[in-house]
């Protein structure tokens, strides 16, 4: 994976694992929530309230496993991602406004997971290295490098703002199939 250089881990005291005393878990959409399906709408202002989001949903990322949380996912239909694939957790990157300005033509099939989506892991095609341009927490424009599973994020959370989620790249028996297990598992946690 290339190193996202210009992109500093952009949360200061606030990244990673710690999680000061102020901070919410957000609820996470779960599919088929047609709101999942909402086109995220450009921020507009890199400010409190923003930042304010942007650590909520970085402790709702931790909390959950996941590796990047798109804003879609928690009911904010913004352009706003955060991204942490690092092993130890300690480096978040939070992309605004984000923009893919170059895809590699060499593809390449990922297993792909999904907070929106517990439980299921399948594989999608996507481009081995993208650069993308976005802003980060305090306004700034950064160009990243990504390849490896940074890109895979990447475009896993870009997909998510247009309204698109993994496994609608499955094919309709599988999703069918997944939408009945997702079904009889809200079912029991009803019942519990
Ligand atoms: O958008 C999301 O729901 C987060 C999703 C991101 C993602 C995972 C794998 C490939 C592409 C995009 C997750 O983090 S799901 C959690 C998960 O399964 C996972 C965690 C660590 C490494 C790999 C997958
Ligand atoms: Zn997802």
């Amino acid at each position: 994976m290339l190193a996202p250089a210009s992109m500093a881990p952009d949360l200061g005291d606030n990244g990673g694992s710690f999680a000061s005393p102020d901070m919410a878990l957000l609820p996470i959409l779960v599919y088929p929530d047609p709101r999942l399906h909402t086109v995220a709408q450009p921020v507009a202002q890199v400010d409190d309230a923003l930042r304010r989001l942007v650590a909520d949903m970085l402790e709702t990322m931790y909390d959950a496993g996941g590796i990047g949380l798109a804003a879609t996912q928690v009911d904010h239909h913004l352009r706003l991602v955060v991204i942490d694939v690092s092993e130890d957790r300690d480096q978040p990157m939070t992309l605004i406004n984000p923009e893919i300005v170059w895809a590699s033509e060499s593809k390449k099939l990922n297993e792909e997971g999904c907070l929106s989506v517990p439980g299921i892991y399948d594989g999608v095609e996507r481009s081995t290295a993208v650069k993308v341009r976005a802003q980060d927490d305090q306004g700034q424009e950064r160009v990243i490098e990504a390849d490896g599973l940074l890109a895979v994020c990447i475009q896993h959370e870009m997909d998510h703002l247009k309204g698109k989620v993994f496994v609608e790249y499955l094919s309709l028996l599988k999703r069918t199939r997944i939408q009945t297990k997702l079904a009889k598992a809200r079912r029991e946690a009803l019942r519990t």
